[in-house]
């Protein structure tokens, strides 16, 4: 881990920055896939699948027998784990809820807000070294909540041409309408273009490896929308001598074992909390199955000293952390500064995996320091606000004039027309 004290303003930026990736390579690649999905739709799909899962699949839908016999093949203390999970996350996304907003601005001229689900919606879920169903929950309990009507799901066939079976557990329990497997490049243009198999959908969610994010980037270009530009997952914890370095410890790793380029940073006040972190790291990696990802994330990760609380804010909301743990004495001072975070765990037994998993909160979140503009997934994600308005003969009245005026001082006479016909109507 490389321990860096007082690092000084001017080289922040180098302190803080990220493990980079290339995308312009990608790119073409991703661009041929979509011009070939475009056109030749599923028989394209097949000839993808086959080209990067090395899978022939018969059918893209999974149907409905194949969903029930997997609910066989979990475990009930997994399907009690997953609904418990569930639970939570649909209390917390069910609060999100607001009622319509209704105000007369002028007499006779009422204006409202209210929000109504996108339509159709595709959630991706990567397949590859871990069959992450946690994302299931985080996608589409928020969608079926906001009242989406349909909800596709992708995700990747294995070398058998199978899916995890918790994957479809979970999809089924949480209202998706169609389960396809397909994945990478090829599903995101799938959900962009619609095939003969896969329905265009409006927006995409989820997250996936480079080429899948530069899929979904390149979607935008065709009129879909996305959650957020992902990257890497990232942990940043704030620790002094009140925080336990072994629980410090487990939190690091568990974000550096997603994968090699996750970054996990320290910031502390503490030499000693940073010492004592950094010998628990050495000790708790030995054990894990998947340390040889999670060493490789710890060799890129930071221990940083700070001589101030002040100071490691500052740090922190230069950073944008996706998330953040804050365990400190001065505990609200950190919370109410806290200006750039994805989602923050506060106190000692609040790790991060809860949040992951069981807690409610999303973990579909910004990474790579879009903290400072984006939100995470939520349900708002799942919806596009819409104004209404009612205008009165006496509103019309009222603002009328007003409107004659700035229509003419535009040079659109049409648009003055529209009001002086209905006011002379009035006379
Ligand atoms: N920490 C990941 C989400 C996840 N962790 C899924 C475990 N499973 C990105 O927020
Ligand atoms: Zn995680």
């Amino acid at each position: 881990m490389n321990k860096i004290y007082n690092p000084k303003k001017s080289d922040w930026k180098s302190v803080l920055r990220r493990p980079t990736q290339s995308v312009a390579d990608i790119e073409d690649t991703v661009n041929l896939v979509f011009k070939e999905i475009q056109e030749g739709r599923d028989t394209m799909l097949h000839k993808y699948t086959q080209k990067f899962d090395g899978v022939t699949v018969d059918s893209f839908l999974v149907d409905s027998l194949k969903v029930e016999e997997a609910s066989n093949l979990v475990s009930e203390e997994l399907k009690t784990a997953i609904q418990l999970a569930k639970g939570n996350i649909e209390s917390f996304h069910k609060v999100q809820k607001t009622d319509r907003v209704e105000i007369e601005t002028s007499k006779g001229v009422l204006c409202w807000q209210e929000k109504r689900p996108i339509q159709k919606v595709g959630l991706y879920i990567p397949g590859g070294t871990a069959p992450l169903f946690s994302t299931i929950l985080m996608l589409a309990v928020p969608a079926n909540i906001a009242g989406c009507k349909e909800i596709v799901l992708c995700t990747p066939p294995d070398s058998e041409g199978k899916i995890n079976p918790a994957i479809l557990y979970t999809a089924d329990l949480c209202g998706v309408t169609k389960i396809f497997k397909v994945g990478g490049i090829q599903a995101i243009a799938g959900m962009t273009f619609g095939t003969e198999s896969i329905p265009q959908v409006y927006k995409i969610f989820g997250p996936g490896n480079q080429y899948v994010t530069v899929a979904k980037q390149i979607a935008t270009k065709h009129g879909v929308a996305i959650d957020m530009p992902a990257g890497p997952s990232e942990l940043l914890v704030v620790a002094d001598d009140s925080a336990n370095a072994a629980f410090v410890a487990s939190d690091l790793l568990s974000q550096a074992e997603h994968g090699v380029d996750s970054q996990v940073i320290l910031v502390s006040t503490s030499k000693d909390m940073i010492d004592q972190v950094e010998r628990e790291v050495e000790k708790q990696m030995e054990a894990l199955p998947r340390k040889d990802i999670a060493q490789k994330a710890i060799d890129n990760s930071k221990l940083i000293y700070v001589d101030n609380d002040q100071v490691a804010i500052d740090l922190i909301n230069e950073y944008g952390p996706e998330h953040y743990i804050i365990c400190v004495e001065n505990e609200d001072f950190y919370v109410d500064n806290t200006q750039n975070a994805g989602s923050v765990f506060i106190g000692n037994y609040t790790p991060e995996s809860a949040g992951d998993y069981a807690s409610g909160t999303n973990h579909t979140l910004p990474t790579n320091g879009y903290a400072k503009q984006y939100s995470g997934v939520n349900l708002d994600s799942f919806m596009k606000s819409m104004t209404f308005q009612k205008i009165s003969t006496e509103g019309i009245k009222k603002i009328g004039n007003a409107i004659e005026v700035m229509a003419e001082a535009e040079g659109l006479q049409a648009h003055k027309n529209a009001v002086t016909l209905r006011l002379e109507s009035l006379k």
